[in-house]
């Protein structure tokens, strides 16, 4: 049986007043607000019925209040374990050379409501994950200008946006290392454009990272500086939090996007006519691509193969669809399942965690059929 659907949700329905910052200007209304104060917002389940995600309607995730910085002044510096330091505005950076991803972005934490007991950490249905076109400059390129020395080992990406983390009374930066094989891949990018517009402040703008495959907090928003380094990075975004803590086992670091899938169509407690119902959904998984997405209307007990569609981009969610053919009047709780290229499946139950992260457990949605 798979697990239940956060009880948080009934709670938490109402909307709220649009979010207050300046640089939520192009943040909707529509939201599930989580937490207003830094905001963090999930996508309502309708705003997840497209491909791409309307970026008005793109889920929100904040660690700290969001920098306000100007385009025209902003710069990033690159330094650490390089030969030459490079100082670039945006105009640098964009003659540097242009690639554009397609991207499904995905919260560590979405779906962490649904985890029991409740882990710690902002309270995430469904609604943290969306996928957009993002654009700039690989940041392979960037690291080319300074010319990255053999010592070093990972690349870490700094936002300007800074507080105290809880239990601290030293106000830090978030900031994230990538491996370098990770930092140097042709689709990790410092990405300028989201949906082909610049990049909203509110999502990280003038210039923030995309690393395609991982979890949401190795895309650093607001970036500011660049460092290679030579150590493992040791701050408190990299060790104490987005780790996978399973009581009894080593600590894990969260890297990439584990295997999952959802139904938008229909969505929760829709009414529907008996007869045959296109039910639909996407799938995806950081770690290979979709290899198959099963269907099961009675709640997980028997499967069927739904129809994959096309996979525009190896990075975003893939679509499929079943026709499913009802007869009987109630309620019908229905699942999906995917499995990846490199054969990992989607479970009943996702291991539980101290914070909550990676559960890809199979979700339903109940449906009302007269
Ligand atoms: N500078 C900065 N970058 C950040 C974060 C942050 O708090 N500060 N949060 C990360 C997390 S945990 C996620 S899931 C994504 C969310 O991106 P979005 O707000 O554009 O949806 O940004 C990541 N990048
Ligand atoms: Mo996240």
């Amino acid at each position: 049986m798979p697990q239940q659907k956060p009880r948080s949700d009934a709670q938490r329905s109402t909307p709220r007043s649009a979010p207050r910052e300046g640089v939520d200007e192009g943040v909707d209304r529509t939201h599930r607000v989580i937490r207003d104060v830094p905001l963090n917002a999930e996508a309502r389940p309708d705003a997840l019925a497209s491909p791409i995600t309307r970026t008005e309607r793109f889920f929100v995730r904040r660690n700290f209040a969001p920098p306000e910085l100007g385009a025209e002044t902003h710069h990033i510096l690159v330094a650490g374990a390089v030969d030459r330091k490079v100082r670039l505005g945006l105009g640098a950076l964009r003659s540097l050379g242009a690639h554009g991803v397609t991207m499904t972005l995905e919260c560590a934490g979405n779906d962490r409501a649904s985890m029991v007991p409740l882990p710690a950490g902002e309270p995430w249905g469904g609604g943290a994950i969306g996928t957009a076109e993002w654009a700039g400059v690989p940041l392979a390129r960037v690291l080319e200008a300074a010319g990255v020395r053999p010592a070093a080992i990972e690349i870490l990406v700094e936002g300007a946006d800074r507080g105290a983390p809880p239990g601290s009374a030293v106000a830090i930066p978030f900031a994230r290392s990538l491996p370098l094989d990770k930092a140097m891949h042709a689709d990790t990018i410092l990405a300028l454009e989201m949906n082909g517009v610049p990049l909203p402040p509110g999502y990280g703008g003038p210039v923030r990272l995309i690393v395609p495959g991982w979890y949401g907090m190795a895309s650093v928003k607001w970036v500011s500086g660049i460092r290679a380094l030579t150590e493992p990075f040791q701050g408190h975004f990299q060790r104490e939090r987005y780790m996978y803590e399973e009581p009894d086992r080593a600590a894990v670091p969260v890297t990439t996007v584990r295997v999952k899938s959802l139904i938008h169509s229909p969505s929760e407690g829709d009414p529907i006519r008996a007869g045959t119902v296109r039910v639909r959904g996407w799938a995806w998984s950081g770690e290979g691509e979709i290899a198959r997405v099963e269907f099961s209307a009675d709640g997980g007990e028997r499967w069927g193969d739904a129809h994959p569609l096309d996979q525009p981009s190896p990075h975003a969610w893939r679509g499929w669809f079943y026709d499913w053919n009802v007869e009987e009047v109630g309620c019908h709780t229905l699942c999906s399942r995917a499995t990846d290229t490199a054969g990992n499946v989607q479970p009943d139950r996702a291991p539980w965690n101290h914070h909550g992260y990676g559960n890809n457990a199979v979700r339903a949605v109940t449906v009302r059929v007269r």
